[in-house]
């Protein structure tokens, strides 16, 4: 079977989406961070319909931590299928991405990141990508970044974190007298953006303080709420895509219909129109991304960590099971709702009804065990800054310490099975995990929440009813 690339595009058969663009004449406007599967979903996506107006911002990807999608797509030109999944399943060839650099290249990162072109960098690394402790603030004692302390005493250094090789970009981009950039985080941390600007000071002010100055005067950080549901690419997508597109691709995506993505208007130079794109600007993004993070993905979490308790495997199965999703849809209405201030003309209601019926999607199988990924730092976002609002208030903590107690109960079972689990604190989490208070215990999960006795008592009553069988405690 032929593989997908630039000269295969004619034989596509009709009904395929692809590039409309002249991409000979694409120049490169963003340097994209982490090029996995939910860019290539979600911005490469929209960048690709932009492209079709304004050639000025196509993509160089930069994989820091494996060379598998620069293997996949640079013999396919940038090129891979997106299907989008919904009664009728779409495909459609996105055209956006260039070339894809790794750790192997760090010179062709650095020209790319000092290149005259390049008006924004952005990033989906995940919410461990970005080195923060508890606080949210950038953990210097996290190897990387100590990693990068040491090497950046040298004139001429190569970074090991994210984080290291945007301060970089922005050292050489001052010596050079190029104009700043737009840093534009994509992952799912409230005040992202935020967040990652003061990571990008802290760094630059103990290697190189005049950068720091530079970065504060010269590049802007805006907030944004990126949102699509993503399965990882599976067996059966592989050989969905090669039936309908006739060619081999080597990593095609699949994602829901349904895509969102708030930007707040905050640029440093130049703004990518993505407005044709069905992208949203806004003066303050901070309440999408409160409903989306404390809703959608505390929800999500929630069927993760006790679907899989159930021995259930996908979103859909669980929503399938009556109890466990009266019990989401309850967590979210009742308990996670009060703590949303959502944005201007949105009802939340409507909001949480339109989630749990993607969630449904009968046209995803959306594995519970990739959601249980990273529990360590997604659930402080997810929910227990919802715990910290609820207990601040005075109403129940009862239901939202259920979810916690699931994944207290994730973490025995592997521990139990000795199996190791996907994320940064894996090992010492599950060296804890026969004592459920060390847990709540550590300060880089739970802050200043682990002394709270009247979540630890409401973490109690979640575990004892999860062993005795039942997805929520008696009475709630
Ligand atoms: C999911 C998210 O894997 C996860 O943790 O909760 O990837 C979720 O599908 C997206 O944030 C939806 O936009």
């Amino acid at each position: 079977m032929t593989r997908l690339s630039q000269a295969a595009l004619t034989a596509l058969p009709e009904g395929i989406a692809a590039p409309r663009y002249d991409r000979s004449t694409v120049t490169n406007g963003v340097v994209h961070f982490g090029p996995g599967a939910f860019h290539r979903a979600h911005q490469a996506a929209a960048f690709d319909t932009l492209l079709a107006h304004d050639p000025r911002w196509g993509l160089t990807g930069i994989s820091l931590n494996s060379r598998g999608v620069a293997d996949s797509l640079n013999p396919q030109d940038g090129l891979y299928t997106l299907a989008l999944l919904d009664l009728e399943t779409s495909y459609r060839v996105i055209g956006s991405i260039g070339r894809v650099l790794t750790r192997d290249d760090p010179e062709a990162i650095l020209t790319a990141l000092a290149h005259h072109d390049t008006r924004v960098i952005s990033s989906t690394v995940t919410e461990k990508g970005y080195c923060l402790n508890a606080d949210g603030a950038l953990d210097l004692a996290n190897p990387a970044i100590a990693t990068d302390l040491e090497a950046a005493r040298a004139d001429d250094w190569t970074p090991a974190s994210f984080t290291g090789w945007l301060v970089r970009g922005f050292q050489v981009r001052r010596h050079a007298g190029l104009p700043g950039v737009t840093v534009l985080c994509c992952d799912n941390l409230t005040d992202n953006g935020r967040k990652l600007e003061a990571a990008a000071l802290a760094l630059a002010g103990e290697i190189d303080p005049d950068t720091a100055r530079w970065i504060a005067d010269n590049v802007a950080f805006p907030n944004a709420m990126v949102d699509s549901i993503t399965p990882a690419t599976d067996a059966a997508l592989r050989t969905r895509v090669a039936h309908e597109t006739g060619l081999e691709d080597a990593w095609p995506i699949q994602r829901e219909r349904f895509t969102q993505w708030v930007i707040e208007d905050r640029f440093a130079g130049e703004r990518p129109a993505l407005d044709v794109a069905g992208v949203t600007f806004a003066s303050n993004v901070r309440p999408f991304e409160t409903a989306k993070l404390r809703l959608l993905n505390g929800a999500h979490s929630s069927l993760a960590y006790i679907g899989l308790g159930m021995g259930l495997e996908t979103v859909a199965d669980a929503m399938a099971d009556s109890t466990l999703a009266a019990f989401v849809e309850r967590l979210m209405r009742v308990d996670i709702a009060p703590s949303v201030t959502p944005p201007p003309g949105l009802d939340l209601d409507g909001y949480i009804s339109d989630v749990l019926a993607r969630f449904r999607n009968p046209a995803i199988r959306h594995l519970l065990s990739q959601i249980a990924w990273d529990g360590s730092q997604k659930l402080p976002y997810r929910l227990l800054d919802t715990v910290r609002d609820a207990l601040a208030a005075g109403r129940s903590v009862e239901r939202l310490a259920l979810p916690i107690a699931a994944w207290l109960r994730f973490l025995v079972r592997a521990a139990n099975e000795g199996r190791t689990i996907t994320d940064p604190l894996g090992p010492m989490l599950l060296a804890r995990a026969g004592d459920w208070r060390s847990v709540l215990a550590l300060r880089e999960v739970f802050g200043d929440l682990g002394s709270e006795p009247r979540f630890a008592h409401a973490v109690a009553a979640g575990l004892a009813s999860l062993e005795a069988g039942q997805p929520a405690p008696a009475g709630v």
